[in-house]
């Protein structure tokens, strides 16, 4: 995915205060609370200059002091009562900064997750996980940075800066224009900055992604690097990652370091130009010594914000891209997903299902990896589906709950093409046990009651023992209370497999998807299995990928599948009596056994 191509709704600050909805006003408040700040900065510079003239400088400064003594204890009672206010306003901004950009962050990642939730298969096979979990940590960190710390600097840059240029101005207009005369160029050195660190940013982001990347398949990729003692190998992998980005971030900041001598200079320069106008002015009485102190006090005011952009645009382009990748997220659509007129189907199927000539093709293949499947499983028959490894019997069955969406053909459901119903419907009715089991972290019971949690102990404990797992959990300490790790640390891959199936009944599914899901059990338990998934409770449409003949052998139907084709389809005996395919495969299987 090309990131930097995408074109979004909005621009990245019309997204911004899209969420910001609720505190926008307060927002705004805080905004105001800067540009206050800031003005009442000029109070001091004002006051000193005002005190200098009557008091310390001025022909009748020594009268003034004699006879308006009350009037200098009411300026410098007015300089401590405006600090005094300042502070409070600065922190209050502070918080209406921090309490917004918390929202927005807050808003945001919900959003994102909720997004997340709803992507499609070919979403997660293309983004990383790692890079998922940045978009949603690191980037949107720099979004928030954006709210509760770039704005401010800009506001309180501008906002100082015009305060004082027109002060300035208002005081004594000719020396004003002499030192505003030289800040248009750093606003142009700043542009040039600007095009040479945005790249830099973009590629930031990245690298970051990239670590992340490493360091989560590292972590949930453990046991092969124990497996393989690879774990120099990866060390020094992450260390490369690592290395990178550090060594990016440092190449970012240099670059502001090849524009900071001018722009410092530039900044330099004013109070020179002032000492050397200034001068001037005075000698010819143009200037008042007061008015002098005022303007030497108050040009950091016109210095600051220069030496400030190259920081604000920094911050600003890392925004900038950080936000692109956010905002990727934001507005990604799954493919598949409810149709305009997506028919509601909250009641249970007949559970008859139809594939109607379909052909299937990843969108990142280079070759269809089904063709031309027909077949249709009656409302409670048992179809099984065979073939050698990577035959395309997973891409089959993963169309049924539309995980994909055919290139060609329909599958419907009870007559109803699977595209027509509302996901929701479709994908409730359905039980999947997945050929890579993943158990959450949670309980046995909470995981066999994932689908359904409304269901009572003792129907979580009569699925278990369909799947033959009641067994080996009442054997365990805790029995079902049993907290099984991160990917079921600490089963067996045969004691997931029947956990998952468990999960996959407990929904009372009116059809059932089993994904090679005995592959792991031993014989004796898979013809328990066999034998309880025929005396379900509950009506159930039952398409079973499965190796074993065992399995296969009191199936309504066998499917065959070689290279996407349908190679035969039949029950056992048809299929025996061909002496094909399958009729080689029982030979081979029969023959394993009795050795
Ligand atoms: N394939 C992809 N992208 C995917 C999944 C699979 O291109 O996201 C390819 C790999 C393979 C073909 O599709 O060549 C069929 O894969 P499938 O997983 O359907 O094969 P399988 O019959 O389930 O194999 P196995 O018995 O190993 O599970
Ligand atoms: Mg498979």
């Amino acid at each position: 995915m090309k990131s930097n191509t995408k074109q979004f709704p909005k621009n990245k600050i019309a997204w911004l205060w899209e969420n910001m909805e609720g505190k926008r006003a307060l927002y705004f408040v805080g905004i105001l609370g800067t540009v206050l700040y800031n003005i009442l900065q000029l109070t001091i510079p004002y006051f000193s200059g005002k005190i200098v003239d009557l008091f310390l400088t001025g022909e009748n400064a020594a009268t003034n002091l004699q006879v308006h003594r009350d009037l200098l204890y009411r300026l410098l009672f007015a300089m401590v009562g405006f600090t005094f206010l300042r502070v409070i306003v600065v922190y209050g901004s502070c918080m209406i900064y921090e309490t917004v950009s918390q929202s927005v962050l807050y808003r945001v990642r919900n959003y994102l997750y909720d997004k997340l939730q709803r992507q499609d298969m070919t979403f997660y096979s293309t983004y990383r996980t790692g890079d998922l979990m940045t978009r949603q940590t690191g980037d949107l960190d720099a979004v928030r940075h954006m709210v509760a710390w770039v704005v401010r600097m800009v506001v309180e840059s501008f906002s100082l800066f015009a305060a004082a240029a027109v002060f300035f101005l208002y005081t004594n207009w000719k020396l004003a224009l002499c030192v505003l005369v030289i800040s248009p160029f750093v606003f142009w050195i700043i542009y040039l900055f600007r095009n040479r660190v945005a790249p830099m940013h973009a590629a930031l982001r990245e690298k970051l992604a990239q670590m992340n990347t490493c360091a989560q398949e590292n972590i949930s990729g453990n046991r092969v690097v124990k497996a393989f003692a690879r774990e120099d190998y990866e060390i020094e992998k992450f260390d490369r990652a690592n290395t990178d980005y550090a060594e990016t971030n440092k190449a970012t900041g240099m670059v502001w370091l090849k524009f900071f001598p001018i722009v410092e200079s530039i900044a330099n320069l004013m109070p020179v130009v002032l000492l050397a106008v200034g001068g001037v002015f005075m000698i010819r009485g143009q200037l008042t010594m007061g008015d002098y102190v005022a303007f030497s006090g108050l040009i950091w005011a016109i210095a600051n914000p220069m030496r400030q952009m190259g920081n604000i645009m920094n911050e600003f382009q890392r925004f900038s891209a950080a936000s692109k990748k956010v905002m990727e997220l934001y507005y990604s659509e799954p493919k598949i997903r409810d149709e305009e007129n997506a028919v509601s189907h909250p009641e249970r199927f007949e559970g008859k299902i139809e594939f109607d000539n379909v052909s299937f093709q990843y969108e990142d293949g280079d070759l269809p990896v089904l063709h031309n499947i027909s077949f249709t499983a009656h409302p409670n028959e048992t179809v099984a589906i065979m073939g050698e490894t990577g035959c395309g019997k997973t891409s089959l069955i993963n169309l049924i709950p539309r995980f994909y969406e055919p290139t060609e053909g329909q599958i419907r459901i009870d007559g109803i093409p699977v595209e027509q119903l509302k996901l929701y419907d479709l994908r409730k009715q359905i039980g999947l046990a997945t050929q890579d089991v993943l158990l959450y972290s949670d309980t046995i019971e909470g995981n066999i009651a994932y689908g359904d949690d409304s269901i009572k102990m003792n129907e979580v404990v009569k699925f278990a023992r369909y799947s033959a797992a009641a067994d080996f959990i009442s054997k365990m300490p805790e029995g079902y209370d049993t907290l099984v790790g991160e990917r079921g640390v600490g089963l067996s891959g045969g004691q997931k497999q029947r956990i998952s199936l468990a999960r996959a009944l407990a929904i009372r599914p009116s059809v059932l998807i089993l994904d090679d899901t005995t592959s792991a059990v031993d014989m004796e338990t898979e013809k328990q299995i066999q034998q309880s998934l025929r005396e379900l409770d509950f009506p159930c449409t039952k398409i079973v990928i499965a190796q074993r003949i065992s399995t296969t052998k009191t199936a309504d139907k066998i499917i065959v599948l070689q290279n996407g084709y349908i190679e035969e389809m039949g029950t056992h005996e048809e299929l025996m009596e061909k002496k094909g395919y399958y009729y080689e495969l029982v030979k081979l299987q029969t023959g394993v056994d009795e050795l």
